[in-house]
C-alpha cells in the first residue's frame, strides 16, 4: 500500500494539471474519468504512477468554488479562494455588468472583492473611469489605482494572507501585473507576444502563484463573459449587498421586485438608496443568468 498523496493544483492545463506537493515539488496530475472537474487552487489525493506523475482521485473539501455558467456548459475558474481581484483599466473601456457579475459570484462564494483600476499613468483617461467605478466603491467594495508598468505595490497589502483571483477582460493589464508582483512569472503581455511573434499574447490556463509579501495569486484567462446560470435567485438577490437591507420588505414573499405593489427593492431605487444601474443589472440577471 503506497501512502496517500496530497497536493494542491498551481496550473490547470483542462487534461492534466501541475500539483505542488507539501515539500514544494511539482508533479504532473492526470485525472481518473475522462471529465476532469478540478480547478486550480484545489486540494487533491493522488496515487502516485511514476516519479512525476499522479493519478488524481479527488479534490477534497472546498471552501469556495469560483465559475460561470451558461445553458451549455460551466467553467471552473478557482478553487478555495478569499478573494477576487477585478482589473480594469483607464483604457480601453470596460464592462461593469461583467464587474457586477463577478462580484455576484464572489458574493455567493463568501469571498471578498477588490477592484484594481490599473494604467493611472494614463491621466487624460482616468476620471470617467473613476466615475464609472464610483458607484461600486460606494458599496465598499475597495478600488486600488495604480499603473502596473510603474508600481504594483499598493495593492500588496490586500492581497497578504489570502488566496486571490485575478479576474478582468483581456488587456486590462492583468500579464503586466502578474509580472510586477511576481518576478519571474513571465507571464505574455502583447509586447513579449509581439517580440516573440507568437501572436500569443492571452493566458489559455490558470496558474497559482506564491507572492514574496505573502499571499498567493491565480492568473485566469481573460474573462469576456460572466455567465451565472448556476446561481439561485436567493444568491443572485443577496449577491446585489446594497438589497439585503430591503429584502424581507416587500409585500409578496416571493416578489420578482419588478412590478409588484409595495416593493421594498423598487422602493429603495426611487429612493436613490439602490442604483438605477444596479437595479437594471439585477433585471436582466434574474430574468435568466
Ligand atoms: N500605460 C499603461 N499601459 C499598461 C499598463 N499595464 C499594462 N499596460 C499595457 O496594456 C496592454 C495589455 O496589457 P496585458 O498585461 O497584456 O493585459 P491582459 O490582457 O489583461 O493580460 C499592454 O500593451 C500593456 O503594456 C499600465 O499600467 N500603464
Ligand atoms: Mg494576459
Ligand atoms: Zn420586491
Amino acid at each position: 500500500m503506497s501512502t496517500p498523496l496530497e497536493g494542491t493544483i498551481v496550473a490547470a492545463f483542462g487534461r492534466h494539471y501541475e500539483i505542488e506537493l507539501a515539500d514544494d515539488s511539482l508533479i504532473t496530475g492526470i485525472p481518473r474519468g475522462k471529465k476532469s472537474a478540478y480547478a486550480c487552487g484545489d486540494r487533491v489525493a493522488m496515487e502516485r504512477a511514476s516519479a512525476d506523475q499522479a493519478q488524481i482521485l479527488r479534490h477534497l473539501p472546498r471552501t469556495s468554488l469560483l465559475y460561470r455558467s451558461d445553458a451549455y456548459r460551466e467553467k471552473l475558474i478557482a478553487a478555495n479562494a478569499t478573494q477576487i481581484v477585478l482589473v480594469v483599466a483607464s483604457e480601453p473601456s470596460f464592462s461593469d455588468e461583467l464587474l457586477t457579475r463577478a462580484l455576484i459570484a464572489a458574493e455567493s462564494q463568501g469571498m471578498r472583492s477588490v477592484l484594481v483600476l490599473n494604467k493611472a499613468d494614463l491621466t487624460e483617461r482616468l476620471p470617467p473611469a473613476r466615475q464609472r467605478l464610483l458607484p461600486l466603491q460606494s458599496l465598499g467594495y475597495p478600488v486600488i489605482e495604480l499603473s502596473a508598468r510603474e508600481n504594483a505595490a499598493a495593492l500588496l497589502p490586500y492581497l497578504a494572507g489570502e488566496l486571490s483571483v485575478l479576474l478582468g477582460q483581456s488587456g486590462m493589464g492583468k500579464s503586466t501585473l502578474i509580472n510586477a508582483l511576481v518576478p519571474g512569472a513571465l507571464s505574455a503581455t502583447r509586447e513579449i507576444s509581439s517580440a516573440l511573434d507568437s501572436g500569443k499574447h492571452t493566458t489559455t490556463h490558470a496558474r497559482l502563484y506564491h507572492l514574496v509579501h505573502g499571499g498567493s495569486l491565480i492568473d485566469s484567462p481573460g474573462l469576456q463573459e460572466f455567465g451565472l446560470t448556476h446561481l439561485s435567485v436567493s444568491a443572485i438577490e443577496e449577491g446585489f449587498v446594497e438589497f439585503r437591507p430591503h429584502l424581507g420588505g416587500c409585500r409578496f414573499r416571493d416578489c420578482h421586485h419588478r412590478s409588484e405593489p409595495s416593493c421594498a427593492v423598487k422602493q429603495a431605487v426611487e429612493a436613490g438608496q439602490i442604483s438605477a444601474r444596479r437595479y437594471e443589472q439585477f433585471l436582466r440577471l434574474r430574468a435568466g443568468g
